[in-house]
């Protein structure tokens, strides 16, 4: 038992708390990892306050310092490694294998930003005239919200809260309750690493409360840039939010990502790729598998080694070599059945579906699956474009299957839910591939690999109903937590008017 997690405002927990739950192992639902208080919005706001107090002082850190802070994180993160894995394991049940990944893509994300520390360039400009310069200056934004959702606790939260530190804001965090143990870990490495106090604030707080707070905040003029990853559905309420402001957010949201296998495919790869995009991590990615859209002359051959290989895969004891694991928490189970009863309503499913019991028992289930929220890896074949399952995100271990004739028709098939987070294409054909990234609206294409799993240094986002066209990682998230000053510098001794050849001065 981890004991009470609590809000951090201004480097002081706060002990009030509107509410307490606890946060239980999905794998082992008798296992309480730990107790949640959740705070009210004016906690919320006070956070904000206290990242507003700190950040002039923060902005003023050279950037190599704060660069020097983040390597401090990277290296505590390498130093507990193992037990920080071990804590999503339980907290969350992803498989250990996976979540030693996502460890390492912390690591990783300050490993980039450490060296940017010493960098964030700006640019010399020529001027129009005479004895006069021009250049550009990145500055931070100042205050910034992070909401994350729970399925990535430390790697999502990273790709803001490192380069968002690094580029001399200061952060208001708000993450996932279900995940609330691992992101005090988290939190607790950020304040050995030399982050001051304010610099960096926790608030633990349900969804409406969240809500009511960052409005007030953003009323007052607390918050100046807010970063989301979750469903499109709130992040459509905060992009609202934002834009009431004059604010744009960076909002990650969901995904109905297409995989689409041509009749050239090395189907084996494919096959592989499917599996472990469409059922690892238990498919609650916002880069998972939503359909796979397969060329009609190798449709019954995929299906038939699609249903085979899951058939065979490893599932259960997330402590274990697993594909996957539960479920994240009751809420996503709750909502993953519905989604399996419309499912069931309308689809012929192959094989077994819904939650793993007695009565409804997997062959080869690592561990006991009436200890946690376990449910069977579901394929539905022939799944048609209008089709709810074909349009919607289902957050969960299910794959539907498409066939089509032409490559035009797979592209439109994959643009057709209006998400745009990740695709996927399985070709021998150079040409395919190319012209399948050019017509995808997805922000993320992948040839012969997986939909999930992008590296921590390329740009991660979507477009449509997957995100506002904002990207992460690498230098292209500089874009978010900076704005550019530019500044014209003359040294002619007299007033020299810009544009004064075309007299539009
Ligand atoms: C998410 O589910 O919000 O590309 C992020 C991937 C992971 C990140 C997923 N690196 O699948």
């Amino acid at each position: 038992m981890a004991g009470e997690v609590l809000s951090v405002v201004g480097g002081e927990r706060v002990a009030e708390a509107v509410r307490r739950t606890p946060s239980t192992n999905p794998a082992r639902l008798s296992e309480v990892v730990g107790t949640v208080g959740s705070a009210g919005p004016e906690v919320f706001v006070q956070a904000a306050e206290a990242a507003r107090s700190a950040q002039a002082a923060w902005a003023a850190t050279p950037a190599p310092q704060r660069g020097q802070v983040i390597s401090n994180v990277g290296r505590l993160m390498t130093l507990n490694k193992d037990r920080l894995a071990a804590l999503v394991t339980r907290e969350i049940g992803k498989p250990l294998g996976e979540a030693l990944g996502e460890v390492q893509e912390i690591i990783d994300t300050c490993d980039f930003f450490l060296g940017e520390g010493r960098r964030l360039y700006g640019q010399t400009v020529p001027s129009e005239m005479p004895d006069k310069q021009l250049f550009t200056f990145r500055r931070p934004v100042g205050t910034v919200a992070v909401i994350t959702a729970g399925n990535f606790p430390v790697a999502v939260p990273s790709w803001y809260i490192v380069p968002a530190l690094l580029c001399g804001n200061t952060v208001v965090w708000k993450p996932a309750d279900y995940s609330a143990v691992v992101s005090d870990a988290f939190y607790e490495i950020f304040a050995h690493s030399g982050v001051p106090a304010g610099v960096f604030n926790v608030v633990y707080a349900d969804g409406p409360d969240t809500f009511s707070g960052l409005e007030q905040a953003l009323e007052a003029g607390l918050i100046n840039k807010v970063g989301f990853t979750g469903s499109s559905a709130v992040g459509t309420r905060i992009g609202e939010l934002c834009g009431r402001h004059l604010q744009t957010p960076c909002l990650e949201l969901g995904g109905k990502n297409p995989m689409v296998i041509t009749e050239d495919a090395e189907l084996d790869l494919a096959v592989e790729g499917a599996l472990f995009s469409g059922f690892g991590t238990a498919g609650q990615r916002c880069t998972s598998l939503g359909s796979a859209i397969v060329h009609r002359s190798v449709y019954d051959e995929f299906l038939d080694r699609f249903g085979q290989a899951t058939a065979d895969a490893a599932m259960g004891d997330p402590t274990q070599d697993v594909l996957f694991g539960p479920l994240l928490d009751e809420k996503f189970a709750a909502g993953f059945e519905k989604s399996l009863g419309w499912i069931a309503a309308h689809h012929r499913v192959i094989g077994r579906t819904g939650r793993v019991t007695a009565d409804n028992p997997r062959a080869g289930f690592v561990g006991d699956p009436a200890a946690g929220l376990f449910y069977h890896p579901t394929i539905v074949a022939g799944v048609h474009p209008d089709d709810e399952l074909f349009l919607n995100e289902t957050f969960g271990p299910v794959v539907g299957v498409t066939p089509y004739s032409t490559l035009d028709e797979a592209i439109a098939l994959g643009n057709k839910s209006g998400y745009g987070l990740s695709s996927s294409i399985y070709t021998t054909d150079p040409n395919k591939a190319f012209r399948f990234a050019q017509g995808i609206s997805a922000g993320m294409v992948s040839v012969n690999n997986s939909t999930s799993g992008a590296e921590a240094h390329l740009p991660f986002g979507g477009n449509g109903k997957s995100g506002n066209g904002s990207r992460q990682s690498g230098i292209w998230v500089l874009d978010q937590f900076t704005r550019w000053q530019s500044m014209n510098w003359d040294y002619s001794g007299k007033l020299q008017k810009a544009q004064m050849d075309t007299q539009t001065v």
